[in-house]
């Protein structure tokens, strides 16, 4: 670099004489030096009237707002919603109106409990809020990746989380409901027990936000143009099957990338495979309401897919990286209250409660009530009204008229219109004022058993093994043994099991019900993970780690293999400068050997050179690649060239672990398809 290229503190200068290239300040003054500060003399004081660094300093100094109380660390992404099946008949909501037609959507994906920089696989709920740009207005469907909510009634979520966020003396524990504070709570809490077993479930650790389910969890309503309502419940089915990892592997990978779900659904999207949900709904009327055994109003509750099959009727594709994270992941507002004609609320408690919540925390965390005018939060049909002032306003009403009725006519501004307005259903409602729970609320436990039942062998041993951990995270013991009485009301099974994980060998009395459980609800396969398992390997990653001189045949046909399932392949090796081939061909790393644990990948191939294998075999990181892929009950395929690795690392070669040529990368990629090579695990363990 030449002298007039490097600045007098020796940094590169970066200059231009283009006008629109041109750095300026806010104010549009252009800047010539944006490195220095303005001083008196070279080695003097700074001087207060420098105005572009005080403008740059002050702005710096108000970057962050608060963060969300809740779902603080999310991931957002725009994409389209698709109309498969017009429903005109049972909502006159304009998004449901044509067939084939794209309406914009923003999805934020989010974990619940930890702060904006924790980690991605903690054990939690995962958000799932969409936002549709419907043309008439937009509407929020803000759910979860589960059906059923911890709590009945929305007073006391201040107190639900509160619970499981770190406790107020000591800011830990961080991400994680494994503590006393939030089983002290849950278990005092019964109708919180359903929610626990799907938290302990699989579905609290997924795979990846594009294999997880979505659920607007409570029924709400929709009306046709004759004023007639049906009751509804919103489902996201994924198309790309669902998948979670286990719980080892988790700790891992939060360790190896906290990034770990967000970076997933960037790169998926980056390289154009788009991941897309069917939009399923349940719908049933009051006859049905009427005669189910739970209140339809109950959050706590399922309506089973045997009892009420989903009809899918549309489906949303995710194909755009945001182009700010800040702009748009972090300013989007979503409020339950956004709805459209054609939807409305119910009398759930919870849902009437989030109506108040989410609007009031927008103003709170965005600053002023003109948040519907940041572009990601602002509809994209028109809107006229006379909603006026206030911080940062940018659309205030044109000409001299604000307010109605008025009598300027033209030049009146927007009118009302009965013909395409919001209508709400005309509900019926009567009744005393009194603070109570309706008695029809009271039956905790008889969903939670059906949810285990419904659960494979595996899974089961998942859910025990989950609460084992977290109550063995709780210091006092009668939190532990209040819990277990809960857990005795749901499965005998499932409560020895616990039991036993924590060492108690005199159970406590079963907690008392608020009602008698039902205890001969039939299983729903709809409710477990492995039951639906996509048997395939599209969106998946295999970790293919390669040595000096490894087969490249080998390697071409993997490769070839793999993409053409629409699967990602990533390149591990000893170091990031890559491999030479055996045909003298290299291949680039993506990951050196420590960088890129076999934690994420989904399954590993280790093709291997003769030269430096014993040396590798001594490698720490490489005996973890392939002793963790062993346990987390991964697929693993070898050349021979990898046996002394193999050894090492202790690995009982079994079915879910193949030699591979050339020749048979199409029937490892077969296997894969299986995803997860589950009887390792019942031999590992149960054994
Ligand atoms: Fe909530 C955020 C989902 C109950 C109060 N909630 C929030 C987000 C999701 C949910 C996905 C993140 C939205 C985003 O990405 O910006 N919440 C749920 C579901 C619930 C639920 C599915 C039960 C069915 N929430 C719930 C209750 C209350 C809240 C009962 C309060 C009465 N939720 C909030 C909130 C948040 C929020 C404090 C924090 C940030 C925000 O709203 O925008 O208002």
């Amino acid at each position: 670099m030449t002298d007039k290229e490097l600045g007098k503190g020796g940094e590169p200068r970066q200059q231009t004489t283009d006008r629109e290239k041109t750095m300026t300040t806010a104010q549009g003054g252009p800047i010539a030096d944006d490195q220095n500060s303005l001083k008196a003399g070279p080695r003097g004081p700074v001087l207060m009237e420098d105005h572009v660094f005080r403008e740059k300093m002050f702005h710096f100094d108000h970057e962050r707002i608060p963060e969300r109380v809740v779902h603080a660390r999310g991931y957002g992404v725009h994409g389209h919603f698709e109309l498969k099946e017009a429903i005109p008949e049972l909502s006159c909501a304009d998004i449901f109106q044509r067939v084939g037609e794209k309406t914009p959507t923003f999805t934020r994906f989010s974990t619940v409990a930890g702060n904006k920089g924790s980690f991605d696989l903690a054990r939690d709920v995962r958000g799932f809020a969409t936002k549709f740009y419907t043309q008439e207005g937009n509407w929020d469907l803000v759910g979860n990746n589960i059906p059923v909510f911890f709590i009945q009634d929305a007073i006391k979520f201040p107190d639900l989380i509160h619970s499981v966020k770190p406790a107020p003396d000591r800011g830990f524990p961080q991400a994680q409901s494994a503590h006393d504070n939030f089983w002290d709570f849950v278990s005092l809490s019964p109708e919180a027990i359903h929610m626990t077993l799907w938290q302990m479930s699989d579905r609290a650790i997924p795979r990846s936000f594009r294999f997880m389910e979505g659920f607007g969890v409570h029924t709400f309503r929709l009306v046709n143009a004759e004023g007639k309502s049906h009751y509804v419940k919103f489902h996201w089915k994924p198309k790309q099957g669902l998948q979670s990892v286990v719980w080892n592997e988790a700790l891992k990978i939060n360790g190896a990338d906290p990034d770990f779900h967000r970076r997933d659904m960037w790169d998926a999207i980056d390289a154009g495979d788009y991941p897309q949900w069917d939009l399923g709904i349940q719908v049933f009327d009051d006859e049905f309401a009427d005669n189910f055994e739970f209140d339809i109003l109950d959050a706590t509750k399922i309506i089973p897919e045997e009892q009420v099959p989903v009809r899918i009727i549309g489906t949303l594709t995710l194909d755009a990286n945001v182009d700010n994270f800040f702009a748009e992941t972090e300013q989007v507002a979503f409020c339950t209250q956004n709805i459209v004609r054609g939807i409305d609320h119910t009398n759930d408690p919870l849902l009437q409660g989030r109506n108040f919540s989410y609007l009031d925390t927008q103003l709170k965390r965005l600053g002023g009530p003109n948040f519907t005018h940041i572009p990601i939060n602002a509809p994209k049909c028109p809107f006229h009204h006379f909603q006026q002032d206030g911080h940062m306003a940018m659309h205030n009403p044109k000409g001299r008229v604000n307010y109605e009725p008025n009598s300027w006519g033209e030049d009146g501004g927007p009118r009302e219109n009965p013909e395409i307005g919001f209508q709400s259903y005309p509900a019926e409602v009567e009744g005393t004022k009194q603070r109570v729970r309706s008695e029809t609320f009271a039956d905790h436990y008889s969903q939670a058993r059906q949810f285990y039942i419904s659960q494979t062998e595996i899974e089961q041993q998942h859910i025990a093994a989950a609460y084992t951990f977290e109550l063995s995270k709780c210091q006092e013991e009668r939190i532990r043994l209040r819990m277990l009485s809960h857990l005795m009301n749901v499965h005998d099974d499932l409560a020895k099991q616990v039991a036993e994980g924590l060492g108690v060998t005199e159970m406590p009395e079963p907690a008392k019900p608020a009602r008698e459980p039902i205890t001969d609800l039939p299983p729903s396969d709809a409710l477990s993970i492995l039951k639906n398992a996509p048997n395939s390997f599209a969106g998946r990653k295999l970790g293919l780690f390669l040595t000096e001189g490894a087969d490249a045949s080998v390697v071409q046909a993997l490769e070839k293999a793999f993409a053409d399932e629409g699967a990602m392949v990533a390149i591990v090796t000893p170091h990031i400068q890559g491999v030479t081939l055996s045909d003298g061909s290299t291949r680039e790393a993506d990951e050196k050997i420590d960088g890129g644990p076999s934690v994420v990948f989904d399954a590993v191939a280790l093709v291997f050179g003769e030269e430096k294998a014993d040396k590798i075999a001594k490698n720490k990181p490489a005996q973890d690649f392939v002793s963790d892929a062993f346990a987390h009950n991964k697929f693993i395929a070898w050349t021979t060239a990898a046996d002394p690795l193999l050894n090492a690392a202790g690995i009982e070669k079994d079915e879910g672990t193949m030699e591979v040529s050339a020749d048979d990368a199409d029937a490892f990629l077969q296997t894969c398809r299986k995803l997860r090579f589950w009887q390792r695990e019942e031999k590992l363990n149960w054994e």
